[in-house]
């Protein structure tokens, strides 16, 4: 298919998608049902789903199945009341389970198949790439019979691509959408794209930047028709497409002299280029919007509020069923370091909960999950759960700004799942992120998990091959979050790089170990932002230090930290329910690897681990440089078990870093040595 010509195994390019043939074998599977496949429906999502096994088939087993309308000994594959076999296969008790996007699969031996029932084509496509995992990792299917229904409904991608063919915060090379200012002519590029989004389980995508420029500003208008195809691509693949827009369209593309949502012109005009939108795409999602927010224009500018902004374009949307999904990411980036006051942590908080309840019903907020900005750890934003009037949506960050921008190895799953299962407390105990996000907390109509890419037009999508398992992790996580980090890093290996055990083990444990080995060598206990200023690449403790981004560590001579508490500090703790108030407010209590983002204290404090503040620092940044140099043997260990371009590629990636986090660690060690003049107990080599 298309663009596979020219990436070539070993490019990384297939991604999880390889269908790599197993040896005969290798799994228990009877051949015979897999010779063919009934199918009754023509839908173009099942349709889909018929193609996509056909080549998983013939990847995997080698076998080119015959479609056929009829007969038994196959899979059977359709949604309930559309296909003899699957009625028969599946009893109404059972289906009774299954939901709208969910699926029921089901080895019958009794009727010589293996059925996947849907109440839609989404679900059947689902359940087809559910086999074809399932086959594609070596395990039985003689035996099987399981339901899955999503436990998050929208479960989105946002690309931050703009059309000038830049990415921001890409890491992986140019847009795979847009260039020069075109959408891309490379569409069979964005159906594979398409692919992998759906075998993860993903529902919907925001093909441009939140950072919405001119020129993209005129995607829902004059680039409507080729915006329609890339609607068409993934429409087949059941994932719905939304634009991010400029609030301030009707200024700079509509000619009026106002943008402000409470003017009867500009509320006609966004009217009438939804209607055009949806002339062109009838199913388009919605509109995703930044405003007020790190220069963008936004309602603020008329004296109106976030409700007035959103409620605005949610009308113009309401008649064709879309959405607006508004972000919380609003604070002054305009600060001054000697105001000791304002504390960007607090400000989506601040901003956004009086706001509850004036939101119309196709709004949705979209909160990203820490107050700050995607640090390697930062406390769960105390927004989430805090409206419960208000339909919220959980933001991630797939594409790894602060976390070693696709160079090291940083594999995200285990930090989402702490954030999906952090108890917010806001109803009581067992009020987790996971229930919030579901909308299941508070009765939500709409809600789910969000996320920015990590892709770009690089020969294996995310520069950094270890990088793919984070894009495919983060759409199993938001399918269910209850899978373990263990569980997702092991398909995923399977699927990539084969299932010999020794590649498992050694990929599972580099995989598995990479978020406490960046922690351990950059920012300490949860201060965040000492990187370089602009592109968040590299060690610069004072980067930020005096900026006006309002991301201050307030380092001195002795001691360091924000002070967030209420007693003492910008109050910011206040804005959690208790207990997570108390034990944040709380020196004795706080989690050491949140201190300093709640507490400023001397160097000399003695944390809950038993070391003094400076020992950690030392000892922490020694040790990950270390783990970090001793990846590179373990990644040389696999040399000759895996595909010999994946091996590669990774081999100069893990290089990179390894020295890379020696830089980390003499920059940072030797800054808090000079600040705080106290030796390393250890006598390790600190350059004063
Ligand atoms: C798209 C951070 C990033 C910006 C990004 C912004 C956002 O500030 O550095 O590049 O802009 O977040 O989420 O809007």
């Amino acid at each position: 298919m298309g663009t596979l010509s020219t990436f070539q195994t070993g490019s990384g390019y297939e991604a999880w998608l390889g269908y790599r043939r197993l040896a005969s074998g290798e799994h228990g599977n009877s051949y015979a049902i897999f010779n063919r496949i009934v199918v009754t429906e023509k839908d173009e999502v099942i349709q889909t789903a018929v193609s996509e096994l056909t080549r998983g088939l013939e990847g995997i087993l080698g076998i080119q199945p015959e479609i056929t309308d009829h007969g038994e000994h196959a899979i059977a594959l359709g949604t309930f009341g559309n296909h003899p076999l699957i009625d028969r296969v599946f009893g109404a008790e059972i289906i009774a389970q299954v939901g709208p996007e969910g699926y029921v699969i089901k080895a019958d031996k009794e009727k010589g198949c293996l059925a996947i029932g849907a109440v839609s084509p989404q679900g059947v496509l689902y359940g087809a790439f559910h086999l074809l995992r399932l086959l594609g990792i070596g395990m039985s299917v003689d035996e099987l019979e399981l339901v899955e229904n999503p436990y998050n409904m929208l479960r989105m991608i946002n690309q931050w691509d703009n059309m000038d063919g830049s990415v921001e915060r890409g890491y992986a090379g140019e847009s795979i959408f847009f260039k020069d200012n075109r959408i891309t002519e490379d569409l069979d590029r964005i159906r594979d794209y398409a692919r992998m989004l759906a075998s993860a389980g993903l529902n919907a995508i925001v093909i441009n930047n939140v950072n919405v420029h001119k020129v993209e500003s005129k995607l829902i208008t004059e680039f409507l028709p080729e915006v329609a195809k890339l609607a068409a691509i993934f429409r087949r693949y059941a994932i719905k497409l939304f634009l991010s827009v400029n609030y301030a369209s009707p200024i700079e593309i509509g000619g009026l002299e106002t943008a402000d949502p409470l003017d009867p012109g500009v509320r006609q005009w966004w009217k009438e280029q939804t209607a055009g939108v949806y002339a062109h795409i009838p199913d388009f999602g919605g509109y995703l919007v930044k405003a007020d927010s790190e220069n963008r224009p936004g309602p603020f500018t008329y004296g109106r509020d976030h409700a007035d902004g959103s409620n605005m374009l949610a009308e113009a949307l309401k008649p064709y069923g879309g959405i607006v999904i508004w972000r919380c990411f609003v604070y002054n980036c305009q600060q001054d370091w000697r105001d000791r006051k304002t504390d960007r942590a607090r400000a989506a908080y601040d901003h956004f909960k009086p706001l509850d309840g004036r939101f119309m019903d196709n709004v949705i907020l979209q909160i990203k999950n820490g107050p700050m900005d995607f640090q390697v750890r930062e406390p769960v934003s105390p927004l989430l759960g805090a409206m419960p009037s208000t339909n919220q949506v959980l933001e991630f960050q797939i594409a790894q700004e602060y976390t070693g921008q696709q160079r090291h190895v940083f594999y995200l799953i285990p930090q989402w799942k702490e954030i999906l299962d952090f108890d917010t407390y806001a109803r009581g105990e067992g009020s987790s992120v996971k229930r919030i996000a579901s909308g299941s907390l508070h009765g939500n109509r709409l809600a789910g998990i969000a996320a920015v890419s990590n892709i770009g037009d690089n020969s294996n999508w995310t520069g950094h091959v270890l990088a793919q398992a984070n894009l495919y992790g983060y759409g199993r996580l938001t399918w269910n979050p209850d899978l373990t980090s263990e569980t997702i890093a092991d398909e995923w290996i399977r699927l990539t790089f084969g299932d010999k055990e020794n590649v498992v083990a050694a990929i599972k444990s580099i995989l598995l170990e990479s978020p406490a080995i960046y922690e351990s060598y950059t920012a300490p206990l949860g201060v965040g932002f000492m990187v370089t200023p602009h592109s968040h690449y590299g060690p610069d403790v004072d980067g930020y230090e005096y900026s006006k981004w309002g991301t201050y560590h307030y380092a001195d001579w002795q001691g360091i930290g924000v002070d967030r508490t209420l007693a003492t500090g910008t109050g910011y703790t206040s804005q959690y329910n208790a207990p997570n108030f108390e034990r944040y407010e709380s020196l004795a209590d706080c989690p050491d690897e949140l201190l300093l983002f709640f507490h400023h204290v001397p160097y000399t404090h003695v944390l809950q681990s038993g070391k003094t503040v400076i020992q950690h620092i030392y000892d922490t940044h020694f040790e990950g440089a270390e783990k970090a140099e001793q990846l590179i043997s373990l990644w040389d260990s696999l040399e000759g078990s895996i595909d010999e371009g994946l091996h590669k590629q990774v081999a100069e990636r893990i290089a990179g870093q390894a020295e890379h986090a020696k830089v980390w660690r003499d920059r940072i060690n030797t800054y808090f040595y000079r600040k705080s003049g106290i030796a390393d107990q250890a006598g390790r080599l600190i350059y004063a």
